[in-house]
This record gives C-alpha cells, structure tokens and sequence, in this order.
C-alpha cells in the first residue's frame, strides 16, 4: 500500500477533484468508474458540487459497504443504541454505522483541522505522539456544522443520565496503522473522581478500540469507523482503560472525535 503524503503546510495549493470516497485524483469521476471495477466503489456517486475541492492527498480507503455515498452525510435514530455492562460500573454505548455517507466529513475534518504534533516527555526524551490531534474547548466553534448538529443530538439522547452537555471536541488523526494511542484512561478533571461520559464518533477505516479493566483481566475489541459512535460512561474513565492499538495490516486514515463534558478530558 503507498505511504500516504498529508501536506499539512501546503507548498503550493492544489485543488484538485475527488469522488466521494474522498480519493483525490487527476482522474475524473467518469473515467474512473469507467476504468475502476465497480465491486471497489459500491454505489459510485460523484460529489455534484463542483466546488467541492481537496489540498490533501491520501491514499484510497474503502469504506464501509454500510456507508451509503452520498454528498449530504446525515445522522441516525439513537434508538437502537447497544449498551455493554462492564464491571464496576462501567458501560459502553455503540450505535454502529450512526453517521451515514460519513466519508464527506472524514474529508472535510481532515482537509480543515489544523492538525498538530502532539509531543510528550518519556523518561529523558521527548517524543512525537504517533497521531495528529486538535482540541475544540468549550465555547470554540466546531470546524463542520454537522459536528455541531452531532453533537445536540447527543445531548439529547444522553440529557437526563448525563445531567449535562457534551461541551469539548478533542479530534485524533491516526494517518495509518503505525498511528496509535497507548492504554489509558480519560482522567484529567473530574472523570479522575466522577462517573462521566466520553462519546467517540469515528470516521475513516476502522481500527480496534480495546477496553481493559484497569487493574488488568481479559480486554474487549470494538472496530469503530465509518460513521461509527461509541460512549464510554458510567466509571470507565477511571475503572477501565483504552487504547487504539498499532497494526501492520494496511489500513486506511481513520479520525475520531470524542465529545466530552465540562472538565473532563
Ligand atoms: O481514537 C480514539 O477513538 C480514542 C482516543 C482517545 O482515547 C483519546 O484521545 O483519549
């Protein structure tokens, strides 16, 4: 698979087309769906706006065969959602496949966050986390409207458990498979003493999200991607820890943003 290439300080802007799937390409939609087997682009629509541009060029990624392709994304019924009892409790909410035609905001976050290199401190060096992150604080607004749309639907569907609203966005950017974040929980604020909720929407390829107990025992695999939303609540953030393993499958670019609460993070 080729090494994708991310202008994140774009020498010389270029505009070029892209489908909806996101490839940026010289090709035009026609000749690629003339030249492309159709079994690679399920439901082949191009984007009708021809305004809609990239600067970033990444490599194809194939999304969900539940993904339905189109230039409008659009946000589905709550009512479905699966809860998972964990211990001490700790809970997981997933609602799979939540955003659909989810791809055009992949494109769009990617394209519009200005994306940074997190660095931390490791014994006596400091190292590149192996991700792009941003963080919206509370009261910036979000780079997509539909993020904000998002974001009251969760509020609504989680007001009376929750007791509050989902105030921050911290988005991650994990470019490929050698892209990751290592065991954790979310403990900075009150999540280190309160029971909270961390709602992860995910866009782009797939990748696992192991859960663990904290104090160690037999861990829980999600794949999230594509339009994909997971809620940590109840104790998690403090009884149990995840992680977004490395993986030397090839795998595509995947973001995902986490939707929290006042003073959790
Ligand atoms: O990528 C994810 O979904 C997890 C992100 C995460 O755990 C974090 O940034 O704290």
């Amino acid at each position: 698979m080729p090494k994708h290439r991310v202008s994140l300080t774009p020498v010389r802007p270029r505009r070029l087309k892209a489908d909806c799937r996101g490839r940026a390409s010289h090709i035009t939609p026609a000749t690629a769906f003339a030249t492309t087997p159709k079994a690679i682009f399920p439901g082949y629509i191009p984007l009708s706006d021809p305004s809609y541009t990239i600067e970033h060029v990444f490599p194809s990624h194939q999304a969900s065969l539940f993904d339905v392709c189109t230039a409008e994304p659009s946000i589905g019924d709550l009512a479905g959602i699966q809860r998972t009892a964990l211990t001490d409790g700790a809970w997981v909410d997933r609602c799979p496949n939540w955003i659909t035609g989810s791809e055009v905001l992949f494109d769009d976050l990617v394209a519009h966050v200005p994306w940074r290199v997190e660095r931390r401190r490791m014994y006596e060096r400091v190292v590149n986390v192996p991700r792009l992150v941003y963080f919206y604080e509370e009261g910036v607004p979000l780079p997509n409207p539909l993020l904000t749309r998002i974001r009251e639907a969760l509020d609504r569907y989680y007001a009376r458990e929750l007791g509050e609203p989902f105030v921050t966005a911290g988005m991650c950017y994990y470019r490929d498979g050698s892209d990751s974040v290592a065991w954790h929980g979310d403990r900075i604020g009150r999540s280190s003493t309160e029971d909270t909720m961390v709602a992860i929407l995910s866009l782009g390829d797939a990748r696992p999200l192991m859960l663990r107990p904290r104090g160690g025992g037999q861990s829980l695999r999600f794949s999230v991607g594509h339009g994909d939303l997971l809620v940590m609540g109840g104790s998690c953030q403090r009884t149990w820890e995840h992680c977004v393993p490395k993986t030397s499958r090839p795998v595509g670019p995947r973001v995902s943003i986490q939707f929290r609460p006042h003073n959790v993070r």
